[in-house]
């Protein structure tokens, strides 16, 4: 039996597409107009709370996720597609941590939470945006930005306003049975309760979620017994029931070890309002235990119930209402932690490398160098004259020569190659 509740992931949203080169070739004009596209948006991955999500289980078998990178611009002035926004639907209560940072970028615990983790990228710019009076043919274009990668954990943390908290076989299970729909597992042994489990609990004209979890024992901060991964679930709930069964020898211990537990874990879980509810009366030495537990806490309200027959659990019902009307969430994280920035980064490309293949043969790569070379159509003087231009401004000659590039040695981009002329040599 495992609990799927922790998931890791590797997330990455789609690359912006390119702006691209173009040029209009109209009859009259054989310079046209610059008329290269802008890229699409990438899509981003967003986490939404889905309602009848209970478990993670569906992520993990997904490793990782992308999102679509947007599409380049195309001639014409026509914009590459943007790609779709990936939405991965979680249980409420999630939490996304990026497990670089070590930062929570997402706290989905409300009905409609939804949070961009991963921001696809922009598209680029296609050349027609750079046109201005002095420069009617722009030969340059902007690069889309790449999405945003993360590792993530995913975490769930039960969701529940009221939390069922006592040693195993006290009768948690049993108290949620008769309080609500829920069909929980009960029996006369320990840790019959291995996962946490809902029920909806209905009071008057309102309601509440009420977790029956699994029975804690002595040391279970430190991991005895199913430990801390139970403490944890107890964060989300802002009251705790503390369930006692009177039938055992000594109960006032059995109070005690539970809250020290509590006190230990670090999530401040001792300062959550309890409501004691002192279980099992119909035992035989219970009269004698409750009225030993009341000398030792005569300012404590306890609630006397028989769970397995139903009987005196309306008033801790209404206590529980009550009390959640008075009480606020309790904040998960520190909120210093939540106002840290996302600080994207983004490193320009290289623009170019060169490759000595021996023999006087070189090749050039570079996404703009490609680009430019993609978007020129070779039939066309005009077009050459803007692509070389483009390369000197890029000052590919200069880092040619630099790297031992002499007079007449051919120079590849893609299948295209041109002789170097060193007008240096000259
Ligand atoms: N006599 C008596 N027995 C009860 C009462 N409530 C529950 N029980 C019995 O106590 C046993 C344990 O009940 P559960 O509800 O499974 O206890 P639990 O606290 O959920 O136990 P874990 O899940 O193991 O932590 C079962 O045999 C129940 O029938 C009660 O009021 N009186
Ligand atoms: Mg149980």
């Amino acid at each position: 039996m495992q609990f799927i509740d922790k998931v890791k992931l590797k997330l990455k949203a789609g690359n912006g597409g390119n702006g691209i080169v173009a040029f209009k070739r109209e009859k009259y004009n054989p310079l046209g107009g610059p008329s290269g596209g802008d890229g699409g948006n990438g899509g981003s991955i967003i986490f939404k709370v889905d309602t009848n999500k209970s478990t993670l289980l569906d992520l993990r078998f997904s490793k990782s996720i992308r999102a679509e990178d947007g599409e380049n611009g195309k001639g014409n002035n026509m914009f590459g597609a943007s790609r779709d926004d990936v939405v991965i639907k979680v249980p409420l209560g999630t939490i996304v941590k990026d497990i670089d940072t070590g930062e929570i970028v997402a706290d989905l615990n409300t009905l409609d939470s939804e949070e961009v983790i991963c921001q696809g990228g922009k598209g680029g710019k296609g050349n027609y945006h750079f046109k201005s009076s002095r420069n009617n043919a722009p030969d340059h274009a902007t690069l889309g930005t790449p999405g945003q990668e993360r590792n993530v954990l995913v975490e769930l943390k039960l969701l529940a306003d009221v939390g069922l908290v006592g040693l195993p076989s006290v009768g948690k299970s049993t108290l949620l049975s008769v309080v609500s729909n829920a069909r929980p597992e009960i029996a006369d042994y320990p840790f019959t309760t291995l996962k946490p489990q809902l029920g909806m609990v209905k009071v008057g004209d309102s309601s509440f979620v009420m977790a029956d979890l699994p029975g804690l024992i002595g040391g279970a901060s430190e991991g005895k017994g199913l430990g801390h991964e139970f403490l944890k679930h107890i964060e989300r709930c802002r009251l705790i029931l503390h369930v006692l069964d009177m039938g055992r020898e000594d109960p006032i211990s059995d109070y005690e070890v539970i809250n020290e537990e509590l006190r230990r874990y670090p999530g401040n879980l001792e300062e959550r309002p309890q409501i004691v509810v002192a279980n099992k009366m119909d035992m035989d030495n219970a009269e004698e235990n409750l009225k030993r537990f009341k000398e030792k806490y005569p300012d404590l309200e306890v609630f006397e119930v028989i769970t397995l027959i139903n009987e005196g659990l309306d008033p801790v019902l209404y206590r529980a209402k009550d009390l959640l009307k008075q009480t606020p969430q309790f904040p998960l994280y520190n909120p210093e932690m939540a106002d840290k920035k996302v600080v994207y980064t983004y490193t320009e490309p290289e623009e170019f490398e060169i490759f000595n293949e021996g023999n006087g043969i070189w090749r050039v790569e570079g996404d703009k160098i490609t680009r430019l070379f993609r978007n020129t159509d070779f039939k066309d003087d005009d077009a050459v004259l803007r692509f070389s231009r483009a390369l000197s401004r890029m000052k590919l000659d200069e880092a040619l020569r630099n790297k031992g590039c002499r007079n007449g040695d051919q120079v590849f981009i893609e299948d295209y190659s041109f002789d170097f002329v060193d007008d240096e040599d000259e």
